[in-house]
């Protein structure tokens, strides 16, 4: 076995069969190890882009995505990537070829250190070697998995591509086992939670990773707490359920803030504050329940519960008292507040933003697979669109780098060819992005890619907007819907109309991606933020 087939080999044991990327000279033993082992490669048409791809297979499957490139420029091309996955706390490994060992240390031509490029933006950044592939394997597998779960980047030299490995690969397990006692620090929770009578459920991306829906109810239910959604962490939860009260930060903050500062309890479920825009400005104490201790200090917390999520809540929830909490009323106001919010700035008779995602839901299966990517589109898709399941709305809040959504789109349609897929992104994300349509036609994937033409860079015009000064730097071309499609093998087409982007969103998928160009007039979003 070589060290190709010892990595292609480990991957496959954490559950990881299909690896993206882009190739170089020391890529060849690789891709040929793919091949042998029954691996899939995605050919993708940049390293940034395949490096989206592992992060969203990644947040689909809960295991560890998969990318590689070739040295120097493919290694650099990948930073992005791995930095995103990073900051959204997905399980990746990265791999990079590098020069031969012999010439590493003097060699110039297209050498740069990767351990230094990697370090920060990753969770570990080493030399994988024929004489160590086991240890260096398997703690890349396991670090990348284990909470908070991130990316792992990983070096092979050419020399050592196919060099033979030394003893077994040992697959690790993937996941620890759960402790079932509550273990905490701070005032008893129990405590906390019995003073309360307006207590508020935030949870975030642990929870979602954990898939802690129904804990997170079922205490809701037993102490009638309102329940919060972190954006990336939708899904999770219901969200008609007649406690949910929202999502954090993104469209309507105003209103979502203002009730969150109503609260005299927050219990943060898995929260983690690496989604919040602003500084924490809630007053009422914080109970935290996570996979790691309060080590960001975003917040400070009165007591902390370090451990499983999903357990946790269900210990919390039998060792509590049945109490009353919300005036369900209250619940209700705040919907309705946060409804017309929705809509603020809506002028009738054009295609406002808000009409876009209005229309997406009434037209779109329950269970569609939704990717959005970064711009003010993305804080509405974020409070508008429902989810109807964890792994369902795959959104970049941590770093937030704009081309995510196209990239994401596709690997969801890749993965769940037989569930709708919808990849909402602005005009300038698409355009960093928009050779990747190649790929979803070659696949022959019936994606929607629907895009917000504004011709804008919108939510930094706005900026400008706000400051009074003329719009520099902001402003895009037309994009050219139909022909771009087109030369990409997708079929493309422009909605002026709600009646026209339902007709276009709710035709048969087939095998053809759909670009969908939703020509809205921007001016909402300044009512908005
Ligand atoms: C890679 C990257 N570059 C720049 C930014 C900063 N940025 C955030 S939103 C935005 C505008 C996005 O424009 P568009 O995709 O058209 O979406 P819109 O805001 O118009 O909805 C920019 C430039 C970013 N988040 N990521
Ligand atoms: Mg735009």
């Amino acid at each position: 076995m070589n060290l190709s087939e010892a990595t292609v080999r480990a991957l496959q044991a954490a559950g990881t069969k299909t690896i993206f990327g882009y190739p170089g000279d020391p890529s060849v033993g690789f891709l040929e190890a793919c091949r042998t082992e029954g691996t899939e490669f995605i050919l993708a048409r940049r390293e940034g882009t395949a490096g989206f791809m592992a992060e969203a297979w990644g947040m689909l499957t809960g295991r560890p995505g998969a990318v590689l490139s070739t040295l120097g420029p493919g290694s650099t091309n990948l930073v992005n990537a791995v930095a995103n996955a990073h900051l959204d706390r997905v399980p990746m490994l990265s791999i990079s070829g590098q020069i031969d060992t012999q010439r590493v240390a003097t060699f110039t031509h297209q050498v740069v250190d990767q351990r230094a490029l990697f370090a920060p933006v990753s969770k570990w950044a080493a030399d994988l070697t024929p004489n160590a592939a086991d240890p260096v394997l398997r703690r890349a597998l396991r670090l990348a998995m284990a909470p908070r779960p991130g990316p792992v980047h990983l070096t092979m030299h050419a020399d050592h591509v196919t060099a033979e490995v030394e003893g077994d690969i040992i697959p690790p397990p993937l996941k620890a086992m759960t402790i079932a006692q509550l273990v905490h620090a701070g005032t008893p929770p129990a405590a906390m939670i019995a003073k309360a009578r307006r207590p508020i459920i935030l949870f975030g991306i642990s929870a979602m990773q954990e898939a802690a829906g129904a804990e997170i109810t079922a205490l809701a239910d037993r102490i009638g707490a309102a329940i919060v959604a972190a954006p990336m962490a939708k899904g999770t939860v219901d969200e008609n359920h007649p406690r949910f009260a929202g999502t954090l930060d993104m469209a309507c903050q105003a209103v979502m803030w203002e009730f969150m500062q109503s609260a005299d309890l927050v219990i943060c479920a898995g929260f983690d504050p690496v989604e919040l825009i602003k500084p924490w400005s809630v007053k009422a104490p914080v109970l935290h329940i996570d996979q790691v201790p309060n080590i960001d200090q975003v917040y400070a917390a009165e007591t902390e519960i370090v451990g499983p999520i999903d357990a946790a809540l269900m210990m919390l929830t039998d060792a509590t008292k049945e109490a009353a909490g919300w005036a369900e009323a209250d619940i209700a106001t705040h919907r309705a507040r946060l409804a017309a919010a929705f809509d603020d700035g809506r002028v009738t008779g054009i295609l406002n933003p808000s009409d876009v995602i209005r229309v997406a839901r009434d037209v779109l299966p329950s269970n569609t697979i939704v990717s959005v990517d970064v711009g003010s589109h993305k804080l509405l898709v974020g409070q508008g669109w429902q989810p109807s399941g964890p792994r369902r709305f795959l959104m970049t809040n941590g770093l937030s780098s704009m081309g995510f959504s196209l990239p994401a789109g596709i690997v969801a349609k890749h993965v769940h060819r037989d569930t709708p897929v919808v990849a909402f992104t602005g005009d300038g994300g698409l355009a960093m992005v928009q050779s990747e349509l190649r790929l979803a036609a070659t696949l022959k994937l019936g994606l929607k890619v629907l895009v917000f033409v504004d011709n804008s860079l919108n939510r930094i015009e706005l900026k400008q907007m706000a400051k009074q000064v003329p719009s520099t730097g902001t402003i895009i071309e037309e994009t050219a819907i139909e022909p771009l499609a087109a030369s990409m093998g997708c079929n493309g087409v422009m909605a002026e109309t709600e009646t026209a982007l339902a007709d276009a969103l709710a035709a048969a998928p087939g095998e053809t991606p759909l670009v969908i160009g939703a020509r809205i007039d921007p001016a909402q979003y300044a009512a908005q933020f």
